[in-house]
């Protein structure tokens, strides 16, 4: 195939189509290529298919490797992006990486895997492999992907099509680091199916490849981040009920975890991201004829919490003795909703945001963000703590663990902080004379 490059036409040898060039398309193009496959990335965005193209990454947040490596595999020739999916004739393997949101009803949206199938199922040729990255409620592939592609190509599956599912485990900020390290469920329609996607994945996976079915392995993905969602919405409602009892929640989750097949996680000032807020609901989807509850209620527990650190917000200024009203400055630190990434992705910062801004002056500062919504920046650290009256840590950005209570002390017109992620010690807060309330912290 023949692109357009800096250097006049050259001939880009390709026989990977990764469609969907994200946080999950990206990395993965770029560690095929690096294998010495042409990869064709393929984005409905012309304009990140264009900064792909000048070797520029159009992530947020820092991502140790994959700037240089984009670079690199674009400068090489081996990585171009485009919005073209007519590059998926005579390609031999697809990846699907495009992002499986849920509505606001919980009820996954499909649109745009659908539409990238229709898309894909068009132009592939015989014998062609897809692979689909995405996260997708139990019963999607056999259901829904395999009768698209078949009907839009013509083509049979375990004949002269190939399918498989293999989910994605990476996450903002080891992108890199967890494509190639942790193992990777691959669920296939058939045995040659399976063959076909392991000869792919062991060129660029170290982790162990487990081979299942499909359905197994939508059921895998989605299980594997409700656990975790289930876990932390447990620490949340012990962090609820230290507070009431005056206790501190991750003293007692120390404690607890020094019992065997113990793993408590920590309460905090919300569960944000792309994967836990939304898994939960694609489970419960795939399978809601068993009419799930624990865990709806452990999503309900979690997407509760940004709200009850505004809460805490709210209360203690009320304590201080200072009025609602644009006079009193409430600093969020912290709109990325994972420590050490710019990802603000269901953040949980946008709600308390929300619950706050129409009490107080509400101003932001976050290391790797510079504009969020319509929300006052403040960039520099020191600059947003002489400004605030109340001081909001959302997230545990290492900028802020290095931060120590004194130099806050020093800095803040009042010293109040209400602290979300455990950041502080509320003892030594309380004699430095900070007023101090803490998620979980009693
Ligand atoms: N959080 C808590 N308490 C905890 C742990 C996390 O409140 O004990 C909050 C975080 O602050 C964040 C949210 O939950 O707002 C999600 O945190 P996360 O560490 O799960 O990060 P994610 O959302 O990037 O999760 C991804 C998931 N990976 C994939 O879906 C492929 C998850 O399965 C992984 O466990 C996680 O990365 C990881 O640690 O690798």
């Amino acid at each position: 195939m023949t692109i357009e490059k800096n250097r006049g036409v050259i001939e880009l040898k390709t026989d990977v189509a990764v469609v969907g060039m994200g946080y999950v398309g990206i990395p993965l193009s770029c560690l095929l290529a690096k294998a010495g496959h042409g990869v064709i990335g393929i984005d409905i965005d012309q304009e990140r298919a264009n900064l792909i193209n000048q070797g520029k990454l159009p992530l947020k947040g820092e991502e140790p490797e994959l700037p240089e490596l984009l670079r690199e595999q674009v400068d090489r020739g081996l990585l171009h992006a485009t919005t073209d999916f007519s590059y998926c004739r005579k390609i031999k393997v697809v990846f699907v990486c495009v992002d499986t949101p849920i509505d606001e009803n919980k009820i996954p949206r499909f649109d745009r895997l659908i539409a990238a199938m229709e898309q894909i199922g068009r132009n592939i040729s015989s014998g062609v492999l897809v692979v689909v990255e995405s996260t997708i409620a139990p019963g999607t592939m056999s259901g829904k992907i395999l009768p698209l592609l078949e009907k839009m190509s013509g083509l049979k599956g375990g004949e002269n099509l190939f399918l498989a599912h293999c989910p994605e485990r990476v996450m903002s900020g080891k992108l890199i680091h967890n494509l190639k390290n942790i193992d990777r469920i691959i669920g296939g329609l058939d045995e040659r199916s399976t063959e076909m996607a392991i000869s792919w994945y062991s060129q660029i996976v170290i982790g162990k490849l487990h081979t299942t079915d499909m359905t197994t392995a939508e059921a895998v993905k989605t299980a594997e981040n409700a656990y975790r969602d289930v876990q932390i919405a447990f620490a949340n409602e012990v962090g609820l009920i230290c507070e009431k009892l005056g206790l501190d929640a991750f003293e007692v989750r120390r404690l607890v975890n020094t019992c065997p097949q113990r793993d408590m996680h920590k309460a905090g000032a919300g569960v944000g991201g792309h994967c836990l807020p939304k898994d939960t609901w694609l489970l419960a989807y795939g399978g809601k004829e068993a009419d799930p509850k624990l865990m709806p209620i452990a999503r309900q527990i979690n997407d509760a919490m940004p709200e009850h650190t505004a809460e805490l917000v709210i209360e203690i200024l009320g304590k201080a003795g200072l009025a609602e009203g644009k006079e009193t400055c409430v600093a969020i630190f912290g709109l990325s909703y994972l420590e050490n990434s710019g990802d603000t992705r269901n953040t949980p910062a946008r709600t308390v945001i929300e619950q706050l801004r129409n009490r107080y002056r509400v101003i932001a500062q976050d290391p790797y963000i510079s504009a969020f919504e319509n929300v006052e920046i403040e960039s520099d650290l020191e600059n947003a703590l002489r400004m605030a009256d109340c001081a909001v840590f959302l997230t545990s950005h290492r900028e802020y663990s290095v931060l120590t209570l004194e130099r806050i002390a020093e800095l803040m017109r009042h010293k109040i902080i209400v602290d979300g992620r455990n950041l502080f010690d509320k003892k030594k807060a309380e004699d430095l004379g900070i007023l101090y309330a803490g998620v979980g912290k009693g």
